[in-house]
């Protein structure tokens, strides 16, 4: 990262614009000035290369093919059909691969060159979208529960959730300088900080917000969670009562260094829903002042918490928010996946006007939108986008799916048609394993990966499917989730089955997390090979099949059997010597 610290660089950027102008204009390189790759991450970009050419070029004596990757901001992941088709237009003019939905409910491209920014970065804010803070040491993309059963909630704690968002926004106008040329003003564009100062924070901040009884957002991995606590009111309807407080999640560990681990968030209090976006300040406000800033590996909320001690970060948060928490309010939540196919549309939701509406969850393998040889899911969005009416939506769900939202009933035989067409009917006949496991992008665009994920996942999925059949496990859902690192983008953690990428073809076999995202797993087996892990699935599952409970999950019997120890809210990711 060349010789400052990310601090330093901070601290100099002049409002995170730094020297990113001069490095964008820079022709010699496909690359940026050391400093301006870490400013670039605060506006939502990273500098990577293909990994799979480094050798070649590296041979060569060329540079390594740099290009960028791009994520946008886009909080609980709504997006119009107008906005989709502007994004396309991303995905087959600039960007490699398609685009690809995150596990944080945004986009991701990929393979953007450098002299190509500018105009991406146009059409994102031609689509009313942006890419502030979705990736740098700031809040990040708000997640949100995206039930579509749930719809008049779901209305309730988006608009709480997306307040939060826009408060917790950096408010420098780098981005619009930098990208749209927008005129600086001396003097007027160097606005404050009010809430970040000129340090921002000492690392990445992630909020979520649940609804039981799914926790289809991962609650107990964000840095902060709001668990939606829903109960009748006196006339018996179910209404948002305010929301249980869970801080100090976070899935991020390093292989080597014990000091880092995975840990489940603790639930610390209960608030009314007018007290949300003062909390959630309150919060980000303690980890910025009390966050270690001397050691990045060990700057996350989570270490701050532990450093300092639940009590003492609890009277803190109160403390700067005026309020006091009350107890936490009883909740259950009964699975982390998402729920497929068509549900009607609560009439009192977000449906429009009188006519009725109709959601449709399509199940997109890693989040990865994009023609090739076995299918044509880009085209086929893009078919589904125009045909549908302004106020139908589609949402991107944590779990890398896709909701097509607000569909006029009458659309829904064109819609499925579409879907057959364009094979995004995969949700129908997948297996329960297939439409929940979840894997992150590793190679060949991340710089950390150490093993394949994404890429390997589909040979996973076909070996593990045989392995399940000859146990007569084939329809058991079972929560599968695959990382090329230990750094857990696909919270590989509260995986019931997760591989964590070591080495070339090997991977830490981590075991016994539930489905409902409440409990990690536990390291299995170190090291292995895919032979290793089949070989130390094969036993378990037999005695999964032979002696399991009625629904009792897979992570619940291992557990329970004792061949997994109910792991600690944090856990160790290797052997400790
Ligand atoms: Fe992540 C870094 C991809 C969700 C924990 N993550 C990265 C980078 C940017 C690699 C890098 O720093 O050079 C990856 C880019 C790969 C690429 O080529 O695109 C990357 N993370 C992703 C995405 C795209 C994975 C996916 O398959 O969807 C997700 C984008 C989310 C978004 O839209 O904002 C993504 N990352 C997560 C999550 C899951 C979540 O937030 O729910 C986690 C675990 C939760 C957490 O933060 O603890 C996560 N990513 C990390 C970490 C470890 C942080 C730590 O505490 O140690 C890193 C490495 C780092 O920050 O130094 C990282
Ligand atoms: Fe890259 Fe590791 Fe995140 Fe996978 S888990 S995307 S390999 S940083």
């Amino acid at each position: 990262m060349g010789s400052h610290s990310v601090e330093e660089i901070k601290l100099a950027s002049r409002g995170l614009r730094g020297s990113l102008a001069e490095s964008l204009a820079d022709a010699a390189t496909g690359g940026l000035r050391d400093d301006d790759k870490v400013l670039m991450k605060f506006h939502g970009s990273y500098q990577q290369d293909d990994r799979d050419l480094r050798e070649e070029r590296r041979l060569a004596k060329l540079e390594p093919a740099h290009s960028f990757m791009i994520r946008t901001r886009t909080p609980g992941g709504v997006l119009t059909p107008e906005q989709w088709l502007k994004l396309d237009r991303i995905a087959t003019t600039y960007a490699e691969r398609g685009f690809r939905i995150t596990t944080r409910q945004t986009f991701q491209f990929h393979g953007i060159v450098k002299s190509e920014l500018k105009a991406t970065m146009r059409v994102i804010h031609d689509a009313v979208l942006d890419t502030i803070a979705a990736c740098g040491d700031v809040n990040r993309n708000v997640v949100i529960a995206t039930n579509p059963q749930q719809s008049a909630l779901h209305a309730q704690v988006y608009a709480q959730a997306t307040a939060v968002a826009g408060h917790l926004l950096p408010r420098t106008r780098a981005w619009y300088e930098t990208w749209l040329d927008e005129e600086r003003v001396a003097g007027t564009n160097e606005v404050e900080e009010p809430i970040y100062g000129k340090a921002y924070l000492p690392r990445k901040f992630k909020i979520g917000f649940a609804i039981p009884p799914y926790n289809d957002i991962d609650v107990f991995a964000q840095d902060l969670g709001f668990i939606a606590i829903i109960e009748p009111d006196a006339a018996g309807n179910d209404v948002l009562a305010g929301y249980n407080v869970a801080i100090g999640g976070g899935m991020g560990a390093t292989h080597g260094d014990p000091g880092t681990y995975p840990r489940v968030a603790d639930v610390i209090g209960f608030i009314a829903p007018d007290r949300v976006t003062a909390l959630a300040e309150a919060v980000m406000a303690t980890q910025r002042d009390l966050g270690n800033r001397e050691l990045r590996k060990h700057a996350r909320f989570k270490y701050t918490i532990d450093d300092h001690g639940l009590e003492k970060i609890k009277a803190e948060i109160e403390q700067r928010a005026g309020f006091a928490l009350a107890p936490p309010r009883p909740f259950a939540f009964a699975h982390n996946g998402d729920r497929f196919g068509w549900v009607d549309a609560a009439p009192d939701g977000e449906s429009n006007g009188d006519v009725a509406r109709a959601h449709l969850t399509l199940r997109i393998l890693s989040g990865r939108i994009v023609d090739n040889d076995e299918a044509n899911h880009l085209s086929g969005l893009r078919a589904i986008a125009a045909l549908l009416p302004d106020d139908a939506r589609f949402r991107l769900t944590p779990n890398q799916n896709l909701i097509i939202a607000n569909v006029p009933a009458a659309l829904r035989d064109r819609i499925d048609a579409l879907v057959a067409q364009y094979a995004l009917d995969g949700y129908l006949t997948a297996s329960p394993l297939r439409r929940n496991a979840l894997a992150c992008v590793a190679l060949p665009t991340c710089g950390l990966a150490m093993a394949e994920s994404e890429r390997y996942l589909p040979h996973v999925l076909d070996t593990f499917e045989a392995l399940l059949a000859t146990h007569g496990l084939i329809d058991v859902p079972i929560n599968l989730r695959l990382s090329g690192c230990p750094n857990g983008c696909s919270r590989p953690y509260l995986g019931e089955i997760a591989l964590i990428g070591k080495a070339p073809g090997r991977y830490n076999l981590m075991l016994g997390a539930d489905h409902r995202g409440e409990r990690l797993n536990t390291l299995y087996r170190e090291n292995v090979d895919e032979a290793g892990i089949l070989a130390a699935l094969d036993p378990l599952l037999a005695d999964y099949a032979a002696a399991r409970e009625p629904d009792e999950g897979f992570g619940d019997y291992l557990v329970r059997s004792g061949v997994v120890a109910p792991p600690p809210r944090r856990i160790a990711i290797e052997v400790q010597s």
